[in-house]
Order: structure tokens, then C-alpha cells, then sequence
């Protein structure tokens, strides 16, 4: 096994990564920046060091700094979590040629799924359904440009392909509009990524996001451990996620997740990962591929009894997959709320001091947070602070733990979006399962 990893995270994941390591006995290193000294995960590491002041620019996103750290400590491996350097193929590629482990997939491969066309191309060869769509970037030819668009239909999207996550996109609902949109999203794309290439998708009007969750070993095992819902969303951030999604038969989930297996053995890929799609009308069609572990990994660890953190250090360890495809089967049903540091009303971030922590407990009820009573939210980071997770045999139990655990949590000193998710949890659609991607931006009043 690994002996010594450097944890380039903060805050609940950095916890969560040295949780699994505690228990596979293998030593932790915290990278922390100057604002981070008092984080959980600081205190409970065998070692820790400072890698710069609170900007992420100059700490977590500073490669010589976390390459330097791992290289004083002896680590063998870094974890990046998600976020900040997780999906940089030059840092995957530097700690390599550093002569460290990386935990995640091969630098190559998630620079091919930085590349959203070059991913979904690869999708598509592998027999992974896709949205109709321009098959490759598009040039400055208006006429074939008209031409491909009437063909998918309008309304179509105009995507960045060094976009993703919601940014560098623009929808057209006419021919008129179509010449100005390009070079528009063009623009903009070349000043945000230093790449003005953009594809053209047919437009879903009424989509759910559905998730495929995959593992893979470097002997070519691979697995897929069924999907999630992540359709409860705004401004392109989940509010809450649940497995397995609503409403999918299981022959629908072995058939997409066995395209996810047969892509992921095509391509090599390494580590856990995640199938984006956009799921309509009971069709999956692929979006986008995530190389990294998510945030809201705990719901199909919760229905499946995988550690999905401890595969991952299994897999960067040389070992082979702890289970095989039959030994994956769904017990009931998980939901998370992202409980964030924000004005419930404006979603303000809420940065301070939390001078009350009560967390919630029970059957089926998992907390996943670095927080605690005394405890300093600084500004500069992300305001989610943790994830509230409940598990029961049915989608309505683990709704009713999970209304249960929300009227239990008790956060002070800070605003937190907690009355956001008690209202959902009783209201009746989302109640009822299978909303679409706009639900909860239509239900706050389209800002
Ligand atoms: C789309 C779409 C509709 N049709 N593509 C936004 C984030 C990025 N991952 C892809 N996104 C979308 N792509 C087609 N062809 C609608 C979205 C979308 C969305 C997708 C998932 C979750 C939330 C979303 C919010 C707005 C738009």
C-alpha cells in the first residue's frame, strides 16, 4: 500500500481522503494555506505544511509549492480531491515526472476530457450516446454552419470545447441569431480559456442531470456503481443530489452503465470517474466526463457499500478492484443537501465564526464536515461546509431522516442555506421525483 500521501484539498474532502487513509494505515500530509492553520484535517495529519497565503491562486493552485511539499515529507503520492488542481492535466503530468503518484487518471486522459469535443468524440466511438450535434468544432462558414444547425434543429447550444460546468455556452432559437451567437460565445471562450473553438449540440429544453459513477483499476478491470441525480441545481451549483436516480429501470442502468465500463476499458482509464449526461424522455445522452472524485461521491457509497475514496488509493496503489460487477447491487435510497455558508435569501456568502454545532445523528444519517464549534469560515474559499447525507430503504424513508437530521443540524454564528433545504424536502415535486434541471431556479424566481 501507499506509505505516505500529500492531501492537496481542503475543508470536508481533505477530511474525507484522510478518513481513508487512517483506516488503510496509510500517514497523511496536509497542504494548507496561511488562512487553513486550523482546519480539522491540519490537526489530525501526521505531518502538515504551509503552502501560502490564503489565495488559492498562490496555495492550492500553486504547483511548485504542493510539489515541494510532498518532495520535503517523503510522500509518495497526492490526492487532489476535487476542485482546484484535480482536473489539471500539467499538474497531473509534473507529479509524475516528479517521480509521485497521482491519484486520479493519466494526465492524457483528462487532458482529453478537458477537451470536451475530443471527450465526446471518444464517447461516441466507444458506442456512449451522445447529443445530436455538429461532430467536432466549427469553423467560420456560415452557410455549412446554417446548414449542420437546420439539420440538428433548432434550438440549439453553441458550446465552448474548453468550456464545461456550465461556462462558455450559448442558446439559439433561430437561424437570425445563429451568426452573432458564434462569434459572441467564440469571444468569450477565447478571453476565458485561451480558446475561441466552439461545437454545436441540439438544445434540451427539459433535462435532468444523471450521472454515471465508474472505477477503474490499472490491471483493466473496471466497474460502474449505477447513477445519480443531480438535478437540483443553481447558477450551475448542485443543492442536492440523491441515488439512485428516480425512475430509472434497471435494465436502463446496466445498459448505460455497461457503455460507461466498455468506454472507460477502451480509453485506459485509471481511478474514479463520472459520465455526465443529460437525461430526457428515459434517453441518456453524454455531455461531459469528470476525471476527478465529486463531491457528492457519499450518496452511491451509501447505496452500494463502496468506499470509492479507499478504491481510489487501492487503484493508485498498483491493487486491483476490491469487487466485480456482480458484486455491485443498490440497497436503497440516499439523498445529500450541500450545506453552504450563504444567506439563505441573497446567497451571500456567509463567512465567520460558527459558535453553535449541533450535528444531526441516527439511523441512516452521515455528516461529511471539517466544522466544528469555534471553528473560523474564511472568505476566501468555497461556502459549502459540509454535506448532509441520508440513507433508508426507500426514497420517501431517506427523505424522512433526512427532514429529520435537518430540523436536528444546528449551525450558528453563520448564515447557512438550511431552510432552503427543509423547504425542499417538503416540497411536492422534488417530494415526488424526477425533477428537471430549472426546477429550483424556477421555484426561487428566475434571477
Ligand atoms: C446542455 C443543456 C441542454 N442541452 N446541453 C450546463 C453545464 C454543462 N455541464 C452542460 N450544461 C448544459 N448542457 C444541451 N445540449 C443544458 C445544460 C445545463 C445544465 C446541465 C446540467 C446541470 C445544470 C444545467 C443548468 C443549465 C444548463
Amino acid at each position: 500500500m501507499l506509505e505516505k500521501i500529500v492531501i492537496a484539498n481542503r475543508g470536508e474532502i481533505a477530511l474525507r481522503i484522510l478518513r481513508a487513509c487512517r483506516e488503510m494505515g496509510i500517514k497523511t500530509v496536509a497542504v494548507h494555506s496561511e488562512a487553513d492553520r486550523d482546519l480539522k484535517h491540519v490537526r489530525l495529519a501526521d505531518e502538515s505544511v504551509c503552502i501560502g497565503p490564503a489565495p488559492s491562486t498562490e496555495s492550492y493552485l500553486n504547483i511548485p509549492a504542493v510539489i515541494s511539499a510532498a518532495e520535503v515529507t517523503d510522500a509518495v503520492a497526492i490526492h487532489p480531491g476535487y476542485g482546484f488542481l484535480s482536473e489539471n492535466a500539467s499538474f497531473a503530468e509534473i507529479v509524475e515526472k516528479s517521480g509521485f503518484i497521482f491519484i486520479g487518471p493519466r494526465a492524457e486522459t483528462i487532458e482529453m476530457m478537458g477537451d470536451k469535443v475530443s471527450a465526446i468524440k471518444a464517447m461516441k466511438e466507444a458506442g456512449v450516446p451522445c447529443v445530436p450535434g455538429s461532430d467536432g468544432i466549427i469553423d467560420d462558414d456560415m452557410e455549412r454552419n446554417k446548414r449542420i444547425a437546420r439539420e440538428i434543429g433548432y434550438p440549439i447550444i453553441i458550446k465552448a470545447t474548453a468550456g464545461g460546468g456550465g461556462r462558455g455556452m450559448r442558446v439559439v432559437h433561430s437561424e437570425a441569431a445563429l451568426a452573432n451567437a458564434i462569434s459572441l460565445t467564440r469571444n468569450e471562450a477565447r478571453s476565458a480559456f485561451g480558446n475561441g473553438d466552439v461545437y454545436l449540440e441540439k438544445f434540451l429544453e427539459k433535462p435532468r442531470h444523471v450521472e454515471i459513477q465508474v472505477l477503474a483499476d490499472t490491471h483493466g478491470n473496471v466497474i460502474h456503481l449505477c447513477e445519480r441525480d443531480c438535478s437540483t441545481q443553481r447558477r450551475n451549483q448542485k443543492v442536492i443530489e440523491e441515488a439512485p436516480a428516480p425512475g430509472i429501470s434497471s435494465e436502463l442502468r446496466a445498459e448505460i452503465g455497461q457503455r460507461c465500463v466498455e468506454a472507460c476499458k477502451r480509453i485506459g482509464y485509471r481511478s474514479a470517474g463520472t459520465f455526465e449526461f443529460l437525461f430526457q424522455d428515459n434517453e441518456f445522452y453524454f455531455i461531459e466526463m469528470n476525471t476527478r472524485v465529486q463531491v457528492e461521491h457519499p450518496v452511491t457509497e451509501m447505496i452500494t457499500g463502496v468506499d470509492i475514496v479507499k478504491e481510489q488509493l487501492r487503484i493508485a496503489a498498483g491493487e486491483k478492484l476490491n469487487y466485480e460487477q456482480k458484486d455491485i447491487s443498490v440497497w436503497g435510497h440516499a439523498v445529500e443537501c450541500r450545506i453552504n455558508a450563504e444567506d439563505p435569501e441573497t446567497f451571500m456568502p456567509s463567512p465567520g465564526t460558527i459558535t453553535l454545532y449541533h450535528p444531526p445523528g441516527g439511523p441512516g444519517i452521515r455528516m461529511d464536515t471539517h466544522i466544528y464549534q469555534g471553528y473560523k469560515v474564511p472568505p476566501y474559499y468555497d461556502s459549502m461546509i459540509g454535506k448532509l447525507i441520508a440513507h433508508g430503504e426507500t426514497r420517501e424513508a431517506a427523505l424522512a431522516r433526512m427532514r429529520n437530521a435537518l430540523s436536528e443540524l444546528v449551525i450558528e454564528g453563520i448564515k447557512t442555506n438550511i431552510p432552503l433545504h427543509m423547504e425542499m424536502m417538503d416540497d411536492l415535486a422534488f417530494c415526488e421525483g424526477g425533477i428537471d434541471i430549472h426546477y429550483l431556479e424556477k421555484k426561487l424566481g428566475i434571477d
